[in-house]
């Protein structure tokens, strides 16, 4: 009896990233693209039912919902040679997007579509012999992803609330994308998966950017190259749900063993070994080096280097034939080494997993899964470039086109939501919760509604490293909400400075970054 996940994929990015998961973890249980058996092991079958489920004469078909608010990706998908592997009426789309505004996918257009994706979401849990959770891979970028991604996580919670609900979420950058809302929708959805997911595994497109470049030195990085990053490190962390192994982990206990406070459930991860083009056979890979890669800063996918906080918890998934002894000694060495890294509160706070099963073409993988107070300098970056956008008010009037208020909230309070028991100094505070008032549509939607924007903020050992998001500037715009003849000549101190301003490219994201970043120090 197999213990059914549920994957869902929304907008461009969870479906390309969904796509390439699918590809990998397909090719690993050796099922071909028509959804037949061709592999050689037992165990490659033994646990497929957790993803697959059995189409007549024996056809396996992936338990995914694929959807979007416009029709080109999906169609692509269903086009490619990894088409005929999907349920046909699992794909799911519309025809007028999101186009980059998170209010579209969550509240609009989202809104309109999103009873036929749960009318498949239920078919599908009703499939499982018992259905042990939910997967959803979105960017946090985009529209239909964000916001639409984020309505279908709240909607599984509210209908399924003791299964696991686990995302994959692409954080944004301007290194990979120049849409400027980006930051907009990102801390719209944050707010959304703070509350209503489980387990989050963040992803930055940064970090990816980064090590595409410098480590794999691929010359001008595509989401192509990105993705297989990410599906191996999806494959890495669901491989022991789908094969027998010798030291198991399921989606509860990795929740259990790595959350110790129920709103810091932001994970970064990291995969190793990452090798250049040709320089895999001049490494050695045994179980020290790939440990030592593992924690290594430049592996990490989220932009943040974990000696600069701590680990709260910390799990490590190794693939292939190595003896359990050995990883949990190493794994030993490595806390004692580094033991100011890990928070001394939680004793033991590494999990060790090891599948029998290695990905194909490798002997031996590892996958690395932590729980650090630097995750909070992902949401800095992307608070920082929201601030410097709101505290002008600008390109609000999409969201409020929508029916969302201009999130204006002069009674905006700040809650202390989890107190850390045995923290040393700064356990003062580690959430902030920021209400906002939003009204939506009076036309579709219910009017005068409130929502909370809410980030979590992860406790942190040095004072002045508290802040997650410069939320300050949230709490009270700096600048009145410009009128139409200010947003002609807008606010600004120099010509050259407004034109900038007017006309943001990445360039500017940078600086912008850099110059709040050294304001908010
Ligand atoms: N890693 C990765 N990031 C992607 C990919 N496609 C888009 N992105 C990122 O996702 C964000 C844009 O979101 P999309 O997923 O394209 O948007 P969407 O969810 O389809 O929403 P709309 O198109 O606005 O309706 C940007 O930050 C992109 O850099 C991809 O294949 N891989
Ligand atoms: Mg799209």
């Amino acid at each position: 009896m197999s213990r059914g996940i549920v994957s869902l994929q929304a907008g461009q990015c969870g479906n390309q990233i969904g796509a390439a998961f699918w590809e990998t973890i397909s090719e690993e249980h050796g099922i071909d693209y028509s959804g037949a058996y061709i592999g050689e092991s037992d165990t490659q079958l033994e646990r497929a039912g957790v993803y697959y489920s059995e189409g007549s004469a024996g056809r396996y078909v992936p338990r995914a919902v694929l959807l979007d608010l416009e029709p080109g990706v999906v169609d692509t998908i269903k086009s490619s040679k990894l088409g005929g592997l999907f349920h046909p009426d699992n794909f799911i789309f519309g025809q007028s997007g999101a186009g980059n505004n998170w209010a579209k996918g969550h509240y609009t257009e989202g809104a309109e579509l999103i009873e036929g994706v749960m009318d498949v979401v239920r078919r599908e849990a009703e499939g499982c012999d018992v259905l042990q959770g939910f997967q959803v891979s979105h960017s946090l970028g985009g529209g239909t992803g964000s916001g639409m991604g984020s309505l279908l996580v709240t909607k599984i919670r509210e209908e399924f609330p003791d299964r696991m609900l686990c995302t994959y979420s692409v954080m944004p950058s301007p290194k990979v994308s120049d849409t400027v809302v980006e930051p907009y929708n990102c801390t719209l959805s944050v707010h959304q998966l703070v509350e209503s997911a489980d387990v989050v595994f963040s992803i930055d497109n940064e970090a990816l950017y980064n090590i595409c470049a410098n480590t794999l030195k691929t010359k001008n990085p595509e989401h192509h190259d990105l993705n297989k990053l990410i599906s191996s490190v999806m494959s890495g962390v669901t491989c022991s749900l789908r094969f027998p192994g010798q030291l198991n982990a399921d989606m509860r206990k990795l929740a259990v063993n790595l959350i110790p406070f129920p709103r810091l459930h932001f994970f970064m991860v990291g995969h190793a070994p990452l090798s250049g083009i040709g320089t895999e056979q001049y490494k050695s890979l045994s179980i020290p080096e790939l440990t030592a890669q593992m924690f290594d800063s430049r592996n990490m996918m989220a932009d943040c280097d974990p000696r600069n906080g701590r680990y709260l918890t910390a799990a490590a998934y190794f693939r292939g034939k190595v003896s359990t002894k050995e990883v949990e000694d190493e794994m030993r060495k490595v806390q004692d080494k580094h033991s100011n890294h890990f928070v001394e509160w939680i004793p033991n706070n590494t999990k060790t997993s090891v599948c029998d099963v290695p990905p194909p073409g490798h002997k031996v993988t590892a996958t690395f899964i932590g729980n650090s107070t630097t995750i909070q300098d992902v949401f800095k970056r992307v608070g920082t470039m929201f601030s410097a956008m709101f505290k002008r008010r600008a390109f609000l009037h999409w969201y409020t086109g929508e029916g969302m208020d201009e999130m204006e909230s002069p009674k905006l309070k700040r809650t202390c939501k989890i107190s850390f028991p045995n923290t040393p100094s700064t356990k003062k505070q580690v959430s902030k919760t920021v209400d906002t008032k939003m009204r939506r549509t009076p036309r579709r939607l219910r009017s005068n509604q409130f929502a909370k924007v809410t980030i979590p903020l992860y406790p942190h050992f040095s004072v002045s490293a508290l802040l997650t998001f410069p939320l300050s500037s949230l709490l009270r715009p700096a600048t009145p909400f410009p009128s139409p003849l200010s947003f002609a000549l807008p606010l600004g101190p120099s010509s050259s400075d407004t034109v900038r301003k007017q006309t943001p490219s990445r360039r500017q994201f940078a600086d912008i970054d850099q110059d709040s970043w050294q304001s908010t120090l």
